[in-house]
């Protein structure tokens, strides 16, 4: 293993705002909000604040599901969160979400509006709701939210553990990679052992289980996340290929995939969506042509 210059950790940790590296203008070690800033309201019954990141690509594909079975319900408007930018940090969002983290969901489709953040909690808040992509036998229940969980419990070992260090540390430190690619690719193992034995990973069912974990585990596979696809011989996962194509091609997915995007091909990025028409009148290329 390379050398890495030693340090010694201070007795007592102190914030050293230079050390935060690609994130330094947004992470710091206190909750709250930073600025005042009232979140916007619109006209469906579900109001959602988020980011076409993995995180929240969940949320918009779970809502595209539920309206693609046609429950009304689901409607939604999705507001665009710069977390690069501090949005989070509002103190209309910390409301929703103490956590200062999107997604964040606020339910106003009763007397008394319901807030939900952590996207595992709106994905079954959703799903008991429409009573959809949730099994309700008792057994596939319980290995639906133990997959679910797993996500939850697992994620962080893949975006702030390898991707971290893989992609954006400011200088590569062999024994954080190693240590997170080898977690990454037990994890792989894992899931494609799991889909050797189901189409699904709840079973023979799509359900909030695959809706949490495509968009982390389906998008390393098909090599887009952090550029380490090769690295992490991501094609060998010959299981969790044909789920993640598979999902991938579920129309709803495709739109869910395109909300509160702000990278990649203008007419994959619809910004904010407020209707269904929006897929088709206001991605980024139809609304550069318009100007
Ligand atoms: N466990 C949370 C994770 C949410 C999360 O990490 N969101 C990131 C974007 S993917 C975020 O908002 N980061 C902003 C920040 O850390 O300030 C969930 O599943 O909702």
């Amino acid at each position: 293993m390379s050398d890495s210059p030693a340090y010694v950790p201070p007795t007592v940790w102190a914030w050293n705002k230079a050390n935060g590296g690609r994130f330094a203008n947004i992470n710091r070690p206190i909750a709250g909000p930073t600025h005042d800033k009232e979140l916007p309201v619109g006209r469906h019954p579900m109001q959602l604040y988020s980011l076409g990141t993995p995180n929240g690509v969940k949320v918009t594909v779970m809502l595209e599901e539920l309206l693609a079975l046609g429950h009304a319900g689901a409607e939604y408007d999705a507001w665009l969160i710069r977390i690069g930018e501090g949005d989070q940090f509002g103190s209309g969002f910390v409301a929703v979400n103490p956590n200062s983290k999107i997604p964040a969901l606020m339910d106003r489709s009763g007397a008394t509006p319901i807030r939900v953040f952590e996207s595992g909690a709106i994905l079954v808040h959703l799903a008991e709701k429409f009573g959809a992509f949730l099994p309700t036998e008792a057994g596939a229940r319980a290995e639906c939210l133990s997959w679910l969980f797993w996500q939850m419990g697992s994620a962080p070992y893949l975006g702030g553990g390898f991707g971290h260090f893989y992609a954006y540390a400011p200088s590569k430190i062999e024994y954080a990679i190693d240590r997170f690619a080898m977690e990454v690719k037990r994890q792989l193992d894992v899931l494609d052992r799991r889909l050797g034995e189901s189409p699904y990973l709840a079973g023979a069912d799509y359900t909030i289980a695959d809706i949490a974990v495509w968009p982390w585990y389906g998008g390393l596979v098909k090599g887009a996340l952090y550029g380490a696809g090769e690295f992490l011989a991501v094609q060998e996962y010959t299981n969790v290929q044909r789920w993640a194509d598979a999902i991938g091609q579920r129309p709803a997915v495709r739109r869910g995939r395109m909300v509160n995007r702000v990278s990649g091909e203008p007419s994959s990025q619809l910004h904010e969506r407020h209707d269904a028409a929006d897929f088709d009148t206001r991605t980024q290329d139809k609304l550069s042509a318009a100007s």
